[in-house]
């Protein structure tokens, strides 16, 4: 069995990121979660902080690593001797992942497998729980709880 990638912001991971991390991870040998680094976009959790959830969220997957990579993902796929990245599916995701697909096999002959968002999390995202926890909504079935506390006391030190 091949090794994978799945890669993203994380900030923060969700429930819905892990969902896809456990099926992922079932299919392949090792699974590298990749946290993406761009250097323009302001996060809520730093870089340190967002492996750290990760590492502590995916303790309980066996064979998954957890790395980060700033510049092209291709050359971090190529460093790995990866061929295929698995990217969970929302409803409005093919769009803007489709052209990335395309670019990332044009480039390097990488690979990206769909899989459908559970329905349990096909509204989850990093930017809806910041949105929503921001404004004192409930997120708490969105986010494992070392995330939740975190998000919590994040939103305390800025409020
Ligand atoms: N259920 C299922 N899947 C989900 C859910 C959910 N609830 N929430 C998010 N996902 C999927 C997203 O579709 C995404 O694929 C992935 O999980 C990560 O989500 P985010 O929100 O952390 O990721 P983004 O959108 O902030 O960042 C994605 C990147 C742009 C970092 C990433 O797609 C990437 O790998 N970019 C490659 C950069 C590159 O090399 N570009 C140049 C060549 S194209």
């Amino acid at each position: 069995m091949a090794r994978a990638l799945c890669t993203g912001s994380f900030d923060p991971v969700t429930n819905g990121h892990i969902n896809v991390f456990e099926r992922a991870a079932a299919q392949f040998e090792e699974l590298v979660v990749t946290v993406m680094v761009n250097p323009n976009k302001r996060t809520m959790f730093a870089l340190d902080e967002r492996l750290e959830m990760l590492r502590e969220v995916t303790s309980h997957i066996g064979n998954v690593r957890v790395e980060s990579w700033q510049g092209l993902l291709v050359d971090f796929a190529r460093e790995q001797e990866i061929t295929v990245i698995v990217k969970g599916l929302r409803g409005n995701d093919f769009d803007y992942e489709r052209p990335m697909a395309r670019m990332h096999r044009a480039l390097a002959g990488l690979d990206t497998l769909f899989v459908a968002s559970d329905p349990a999390y096909g509204s989850v995202s990093s930017s809806l729980v910041k949105e929503v926890a921001a404004s004192g909504g409930e997120v708490v079935d969105m986010v494992p709880s070392a995330v939740h506390g975190r998000l919590l006391m994040r939103l305390g030190e800025v409020g």
